[in-house]
């Protein structure tokens, strides 16, 4: 069986405020068409790919909060993407805002295989932000606020041939999220973004955007020897400009296609999982190399420990 899998990052421009979420389905199936005229055979769209970036705005009501979330999915806005995914046989990773029927709200992406079947969900973990409105700033981030952290851990799921995992951009930036899923033999990570090019609490830092972006899901995938597949939503949606930025990364951290523009776009390469062995067999074989009898602290603590208990 071949182990080479074409895959799509499908990169949206921005999407309005009052974008209805058919038309946000319409543009993605137009990329899915794309994507498999080009012999895709997974395709991957962005974090909260069917509606504007909402938590970029305070809401007092929770009813408009609940407005951008998703009760079912596929749900009758969605179903012509799963529809055309089944008709093309192509899999796909869709990243949504999921209130389930405890009422509880994720930050979520689901994986669907080439017969429109569900076949693994993952709900953000790392949520950045802030809890409460602070003026202050350009614009929100109010994901502590409106989501609550994931609950499902980082999975790994069989499709295609390989060993494939979820996250959700800031995610990336947290290498547990990757070794959790490099210590389950992950091929290949998928991951969709909304990030913003201007970071209120520390504007210093907003001419490093891209160079932060690449830097953390190059070193996740050389550093645990899987492909990595990150699709950004990018532009100026409602006056917040996003980066795009979006690319496919090899298990050796070269980033081996990417996208050029701030639009819709997609760009297509055909990852070869065997190659993950390249890495995961030599510099970064766990279970000649690691130890975690030092690792301890990881999991032991939240934040730093900033006094030195027990050093000479
Ligand atoms: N959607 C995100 O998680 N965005 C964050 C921003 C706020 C820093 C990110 O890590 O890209």
């Amino acid at each position: 069986m071949t182990r080479v899998v074409t895959v799509a990052a499908a990169q949206l421009g921005p999407i309005a405020r009052d974008e209805p979420r058919a038309r946000a389905v319409e543009r993605m199936c137009a990329m899915l068409r794309r994507a498999a005229a080009a012999g895709a055979e997974l395709v991957v769209f962005p974090e909260l790919a069917l509606t504007t970036f909402f938590p970029r705005w305070y809401f007092e009501d929770q009813a408009d909060v609940d407005a951008y979330f998703e009760r079912e999915m596929p749900n009758e806005a969605v179903q012509p993407l799963f529809d055309l995914a089944r008709d093309l046989r192509v899999g796909f990773y869709l990243g949504y805002a999921e209130l389930t029927p405890q009422r509880r709200h994720f930050n979520t992406a689901i994986l669907v295989d080439g017969a429109g079947r569900i076949v693994g969900k993952y709900r953000k973990v790392h949520l950045p932000g802030h809890g409460s409105h602070e003026p202050w700033r350009a614009f929100q981030h109010l994901e502590k606020r409106y989501f609550e952290p994931g609950d499902l851990g980082f999975p790994v799921f069989e499709m295609l041939g390989g060993r494939l995992g979820m996250c959700i951009c800031n995610d990336r930036r947290w290498p547990e999220t990757f070794r959790v899923m490099g210590l389950q033999g992950v091929e290949l990570v998928m991951l969709g973004y909304n990030t913003p090019v201007h970071y209120p609490p520390a504007p210093d830092h907003d001419h490093l955007q891209d160079f932060h972006n690449h830097l953390v899901m190059q070193a996740g995938a050389y550093q645990n020897g899987t492909w990595v597949v990150g699709v950004a939503k990018a532009g100026r949606e409602e006056g917040c400009d996003l980066i795009g930025g979006s690319c496919i990364i090899a298990p050796t951290g070269e980033i081996v296609a990417r996208a050029r523009t701030l639009e819709d776009e997609v760009i297509v390469f055909a990852c070869d999982l065997d190659r993950c062995r390249e890495i995961q067999d030599n510099i970064f074989n766990f279970a000649l190399h690691r130890e975690p009898e030092s690792y301890g602290l990881i999991t032991q603590t939240k934040g730093a420990r900033t006094e030195h208990e027990g050093k000479p």
